[in-house]
């Protein structure tokens, strides 16, 4: 080696990195895209420290709806989107987001910033014992025990949060190593872990499935949002057409097959839950949502053939006939497998089949005869029923709210698997502006000119309304409708809240579930230099959704006033509904 090329080693040697620096360059390399999260000690470095090595970084206004935002971006793009947050407040803030995505099953990874290490116990500024807060919900929650051992904490953190089931995971980021200088040569980055090892289901139990189907005299498939993690549109898709079988999406399983195939019959939902005697699960939870498969809503007899990437998951709270563990994609190829060599079909001309589709028709003439009332203010369905007609087929859809998400996901169709974000498992509230701004923001790197469609109830908008200001100031292609009733639920019109008032104070006279009437929502946007709308009838509604839509230029705001006492269509099952969350 020439003197002169020592000389240079030996000046690369003795040149500093700090720990931001690090973290940021290990986050890259494990695949990182993209992060949110709101900046303060001491993690503003390390987004500074980001932005620099090509991560986005959206800057939010809380932590809460950038933590919901990365873990959607974990669900679209299946690598963890990066919630970054500052110490204490800024951390317990994003728990809830963190505790959305593990109930999602969604990778997430929360870095957070957090005190001195030499200062712990001697109540340092924004002091919380971080580490144990977040292990209750998450995967991994570790914190580096030097900055050298940085790359490899957040290589584990990623990989965690991607591996068997995803979920969410944490790494604690002291400000003492997120400060600290040390020589370059001294960090090693781990390369990138690998994509998750695709695991395929016992052959046996593969057969015995199909046979179980097979012998299905009104068989469903559910499709949940684990097939639609995991992939497995066209293996499913391949396995609905070529057997004949009814299919039923669970909220976020819709689009895995568009809504508008033949054999969705998302439209009989209830009656198909009820009646199948053989149900295949792929990737849907036997939770809540499907009413833990129990009766009165299924057959006390209902064989599950359940398809799950996590074998904790399989016999939650009924004892399934056939059990196939492995990735949803793979285990669906399998079947498709056993079906090409020994062919089989359901019969179309069923008696199942017959009964569905009456279902069908008798539950779409209720949705329509609903949609065509022409009475102001409008009712749900109508206001839906218009804004299905002009949403772009390739749209996301977002949605939040109780009769606003439960009406909404009957009437608006969804065509692409993973275009819709909801509630989800946990029911949460305030998700909506997040998941938006994180469709938005991959949206415009992946298909330029595609449109985020985010329809609020009036109290769900509230909880994250001035993320408003973040789809302005980063210019999202994101149109937010507010459909409002003035309440929760349900609410009042301005002549009765004011009745109300005469009885006394507002905080004695007004029902929890009001909302002050006629709130124009729409001026949030028009403050932050977007457009907003205010409508009240039909034709208005036509009108600005596509002027909202046709104008790429601006995000918009249509605040969509409807009678506040407008509920859903009579249920045959009142209990455990989705209003109920
Ligand atoms: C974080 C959180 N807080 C509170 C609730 C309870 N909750 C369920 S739905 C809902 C809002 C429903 O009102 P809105 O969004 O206006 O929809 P609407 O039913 O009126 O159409 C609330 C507060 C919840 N699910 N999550
Ligand atoms: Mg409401």
């Amino acid at each position: 080696m020439s003197e002169s090329n020592s000389a240079e080693r030996g000046n690369r040697d003795e040149e500093q990195v700090p720990g931001a620096k690090v973290i940021a360059q290990a986050l890259k390399t494990q695949g990182v895209k993209y992060m949110f999260g709101v900046v303060g000690i001491p993690v503003t470095e390390i987004a500074f420290a980001a932005q620099e090595l090509g991560i986005r970084y959206v800057g939010m206004r809380n932590e809460q709806a950038a933590c919901y935002a990365a873990s959607a971006v974990g669900y679209l793009t299946d690598r963890p989107g990066v919630c970054l947050v500052t110490s204490g407040p800024g951390l317990i803030n994003a728990l809830t987001g963190m505790a959305n995505a593990n109930m999602n099953c969604w990778p997430l990874l929360v870095i957070g910033g957090s005190c001195e290490r030499s200062q712990e116990t001697m109540g340092a500024f924004q002091e919380l014992p971080q580490v144990e807060t977040c292990r209750l919900y998450s995967k991994f929650s570790a914190r580096p025990s030097s900055i050298q051992a940085i790359p490899s904490i957040i290589e584990k953190a990623v990989r965690s949060s991607i591996y068997g089931r995803p979920g969410a995971c944490y790494v604690d980021m002291p400000a003492d190593i997120v400060d600290l200088k040390v020589n370059v040569s001294s960090i090693k980055y781990v390369e990138c872990c690998m994509p998750p090892p695709v695991s395929m289901a016992d052959g046996s139990a593969v057969c015995m499935a199909a046979s179980v189907l097979r012998n299905a005299k009104q068989p469903l498939i559910i499709i949940g949002k684990g097939a639609a993690y995991a992939r497995a549109e066209e293996a499913v898709w391949k396995l609905v057409e070529q057997c004949k079988l009814p299919f039923l999406p669970t909220p976020m399983g819709k689009g895995v097959i568009p809504d508008n195939h033949p054999n969705c019959v998302g439209a009989a939902r209830s009656r198909a839950l009820q009646f199948a005697d053989v149900i295949v699960l792929f990737g849907a939870r036997l939770n809540w949502i499907l009413h833990f498969g129990l009766p009165p809503r299924f057959r006390p007899d209902v064989k599950f053939i359940q398809v799950d990437i996590c074998a904790e998951e399989l016999g939650n709270n009924v004892r399934p006939a056939v059990t196939l563990l492995g990735d949803i994609n793979a285990v669906t190829k399998q079947l498709l497998e056993q079906f090409d060599r020994t062919p089989w079909q359901y019969p179309p001309e069923s008696k199942w089949w017959k009964t569905l589709r009456e279902k069908m028709k008798s539950n779409e003439a209720v949705t329509k005869e609903l949609a065509s009332k022409n009475s102001l203010p409008m009712n749900y369905f109508t206001v839906f029923y218009h804004v299905q007609e002009q949403l772009p087929k390739d749209c996301f859809v977002v949605s939040e709210g109780a009769n606003t998400m439960d009406i909404g996901r009957t009437v608006l169709q969804n065509y692409l698997p993973r275009h819709r974000l909801d509630a989800g498992t946990f029911g949460t509230m305030g998700v909506g502006l997040g998941f938006a701004i994180a469709a938005a923001v991959v949206a415009k790197d992946r298909n330029p000119g595609q449109r985020v469609i985010c329809v609020e109830g009036d109290s769900a908008f509230g909880f994250s309304g001035l993320e408003v200001e973040t789809i302005c100031r980063y210019n999202l292609p994101i149109v937010l409708l507010v459909v409002n009733n003035n309440g929760i639920y349900q609410g009042f019109n301005a002549d009765t809240w004011k009745e109300m008032l005469k009885f006394g104070d507002a905080t004695f006279a007004a029902p929890p579930l009001s909302l002050l009437p006629n709130a124009h929502y729409e001026q949030v946007m028009t403050a932050f230099g977007g457009k907003g709308y205010f409508v009240q009838t039909p034709e208005e509604l036509q009108k600005c959704l596509s002027q909202s839509l046709a104008d790429t230029t601006k995000p918009s705001l249509i605040n969509i006033m409807i009678e506040p006492q407008a509920t859903r269509k009579p249920q045959e099952f009142h209990w455990l509904t989705r209003s109920n969350i």
